[in-house]
């Protein structure tokens, strides 16, 4: 009696597992894809790498670590208006979901310049 409570119960939790197995499924499926952050330091007014190469989903975070100066990152096809300044132990994230190469630079420096190529 107790064994066949057990074998019961042992059919019951398979049942319950039965139906997250398409869950599970997507997860894995997911994990492969899960999305990366790739960070991009700013230090004395030079993006530190310049050029990224990024997959499609992934987040880039620049974090601005110089001393004192300010910057941003602008992405002038995607913002007509001028974004803003980040400090020093800020940090500006963007998530890329589409190919491309996408060049930005900073506004108040307009030397400072980078690309983010996503495949
Ligand atoms: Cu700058």
């Amino acid at each position: 009696m107790y064994a066949m409570a057990m074998q019961m119960r042992v059919k019951n939790i398979n049942v319950k597992y039965a139906s997250f197995i398409p869950l599970l499924l997507v997860l894995t499926f997911s994990s492969k894809l899960s999305a990366k952050e790739v960070v991009v330091e700013i230090y004395k007014k030079a993006f530190i790498p310049a050029d990224i190469r990024v997959e499609k989903g992934d987040t880039v975070i620049w974090k601005n670590i110089e001393k004192r100066q300010y910057h941003n990152v602008w992405f002038k096809q995607f913002n007509t208006e001028e974004p803003d300044y980040f400090f020093p132990g800020e940090s500006y994230q963007r998530t890329f979901n589409d190919t491309g190469v996408f060049v930005y630079e900073c506004g108040p420096h307009p030397k400072m310049t980078g690309t983010v190529t996503v495949q």
